[in-house]
């Protein structure tokens, strides 16, 4: 048995125990977290967890699960919604288990909940706002973001999703929302070729010349080679798109440390940040996936720069305490891939590390990524395991370890699933024929052919 499986049984039963129906389990005082992401939607972590249990053959507690989805998952709410949240983990998580289990259910659930969220984008350039009311359908932007701006990782992350609920309901409207956000992409004026983290949805211009790969931009990037993927190769605008602003990057954010490490900055108006945040890291395994559809004398050093990032970010796992990854490292002030704030040396479950490693692993079978996922597996049991749950930690670099008692939603759909699937065999949801959505939700590609209905029954446990 898959020590992964065990985490995630652990994990499941303890939410299950002490925050049944709520978003998140505190696993310290033994309670649900609702937190005001989700607009009143309740249940993240069932949701979440459905196709990690499923794949995982944990019959039972899968069918828990879709039990609540179908008794007491209420679309009715009236509250204030993230968008993207909603979009990453709801949708793509009825999504991909309707894909895995055929159940009618979840479809009838996801198409109730796509409609809810088409009014985000009634805005003058259809570019949506961050924020929802899912009862009224009334939209506006987060209060933290310049000048009323919506983000890039926030409305360039709806595409995998909208297509697939275009798909289901045979209604062209998601797909055309979301290609009016690539159109408009597509036609502005980009600075070195370099997406801005800001865009207003007012007037469909750059608001703040700040760029990331970590967070506000990361799964952007992330979408337009999965769209690529997910189209079966058939979609050559989003392919275009993302060798370009991989070039651009290339030409402006990769760096190499005067200890050989490759890391990529974030850029602020021409300025290097040398700082890279763990959402970065899930770019290792973005650039190896993307490898093999570049210009052929280009494939090769795509496979070795997503080498060479996992590696950079794995430096940052083996150079702390409790070798976990802090939340964001730097390569200036004397050290390399460590945290010098604070206010970064905390961890919460992220899975981007271990993401980049399954990937590679799939693509390369170096040894090397099931090592490094093993080390994560005893950091993480000796570090972020209390007696009811699993916890995030407050500063990596310190053994005495200060719980901040939450167990995210995404440990259970992403960290714990890319670690299964790194020690799983290949042919459980091969690359070929599923793509992981951001929140590691696996979606079918979409053949124009039979095939499709081959590919979305094949390759699960629980069959
Ligand atoms: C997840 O919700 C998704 O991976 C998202 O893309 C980024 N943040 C978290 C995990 O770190």
């Amino acid at each position: 048995m898959q020590w992964p499986l065990l985490m995630m049984k652990f994990s499941w039963d303890n939410y299950k125990r002490y925050a049944w129906g709520k978003n998140e389990l505190r696993p310290l005082t033994r309670n649900g977290h609702i937190g005001n992401m989700f607009g009143g939607l309740r249940g993240a972590s069932i949701i979440d967890s459905l196709d990690t249990l499923y794949i995982m053959g944990l019959t039972e507690e899968y069918n828990d699960a879709k039990e609540w989805v179908q008794t007491s998952l209420d679309l009715n709410s009236n509250g204030e919604a993230s968008l993207f949240e909603v979009n990453i983990r709801y949708v793509g998580g009825l999504l991909a288990a309707y894909y895995l289990t055929g159940e009618e259910m979840y479809k009838n659930k996801v198409l109730e909940l796509g409609e809810k969220l088409l009014p985000a984008f009634n805005t003058p350039t259809g570019i949506p706002r961050g924020v929802i009311n899912l009862g009224s359908g009334t939209s506006w932007s987060w209060g933290w973001a310049s000048a009323g701006s919506s983000i890039l990782a926030e409305f360039g992350t709806l595409h995998l999703e909208f297509v697939h609920l275009s798909e289901l309901s045979g209604n062209p409207v998601y797909t055309e929302k979301v290609m009016n956000i690539r159109k408009l992409l597509n036609k502005i004026e980009k600075p070195h070729g370099l997406y801005p983290n800001f865009l207003s949805p007012v007037s469909g211009n750059w608001v703040q010349h700040h760029v990331s790969i970590g967070g506000l931009g990361d799964s952007f990037y992330e979408y337009l080679i999965k769209s690529y993927l997910m189209s079966d190769k058939t979609d050559g605008e989003a392919k275009k798109m993302y060798y370009g602003a991989m070039e651009a990057i290339e030409a402006n954010l990769v760096q190499k440390s005067p200890g050989g490490l490759t890391y990529m900055a974030e850029w602020r108006g021409g300025i290097l940040d040398h700082k890279m945040g763990h959402l970065a890291c899930f770019s290792g395994g973005m650039i190896g996936i993307g490898a093999d559809d570049g210009a052929p004398e280009k494939r090769q050093h795509f496979l070795d720069l997503a080498a060479e990032i996992t590696h950079t970010c794995h430096e940052s796992y083996t150079r702390s305490a409790t070798k976990l990854g802090p939340e964001a490292f730097r390569f200036d002030g004397g050290g390399e891939a460590t945290a010098t704030r604070l206010s970064d040396r905390y961890y919460i479950l992220r899975p981007e590390v271990i993401e980049s490693y399954m990937y590679m692993w799939r693509l390369t079978h170096d040894p090397k990524y099931r090592e490094w996922g093993w080390e994560a597996v005893e950091a993480l049991e000796q570090h972020c395991r209390v007696e009811s749950g699993f916890s995030g930690i407050r500063d990596v670099y310190t053994m005495t370890a200060s719980h901040d008692n939450m167990q995210q939603s995404f440990f259970l759909s992403e960290t714990l699933k890319y670690l299964y699937l790194l020690f799983s065999d290949d042919d459980l949801l091969p690359l070929e024929d599923w793509v992981f959505n951001t929140e590691a939700h696996p979606l079918p590609v979409i053949r124009r052919s039979c095939a499709q209905d081959e590919a979305t029954q094949d390759k699960t446990s629980s069959e």
